[in-house]
């Protein structure tokens, strides 16, 4: 399978990994889209939420208990910040592993267009 994450998550390729457990990888995106950008995802292999099962259920919990985390920790809580899940072609899903954006520390503006 050539997938871009399991490859950063394998430690194939460089990242600027923020956080990890036996479980979930966070680290920065590369072509950030605010101060901070940061992906947090399942080291299971899920291409997207459409394909999400019940199995995953804790796993995609324990996710937004790591952005909340690293949240605080990169000091975005406080102004506030946004947890997006990109979801096929139409929402502009590129990267076939299920994952999150960890967006923050500037005004983020809605609808996202
Ligand atoms: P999405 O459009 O929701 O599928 O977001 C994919 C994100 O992944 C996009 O913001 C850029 C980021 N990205 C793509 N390739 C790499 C990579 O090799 N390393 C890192 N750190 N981020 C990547």
């Amino acid at each position: 399978m050539d997938c871009i994450f399991c490859a950063i998550i394998k430690k194939q390729i460089p990242a600027d990994v923020v956080f990890e457990n036996d479980r979930i990888a966070a680290f920065r995106d590369t072509n950030p889209q605010a101060p901070v950008h940061i992906l947090i995802v399942p080291k299971k292999h899920i291409t997207s939420l459409d394909t999400i099962d019940d199995a995953d259920q804790a796993v995609l919990g324990e996710i937004q208990i790591v952005a909340r985390d690293i949240a605080r920790r990169e000091r975005i809580a406080e102004i506030g910040y946004r947890l997006v899940v990109n979801c096929g072609i139409a929402a502009g899903q590129t990267v076939r592993h299920v994952h999150y954006h960890l967006l923050g520390g500037r005004k983020l503006l809605w609808p996202p267009g």
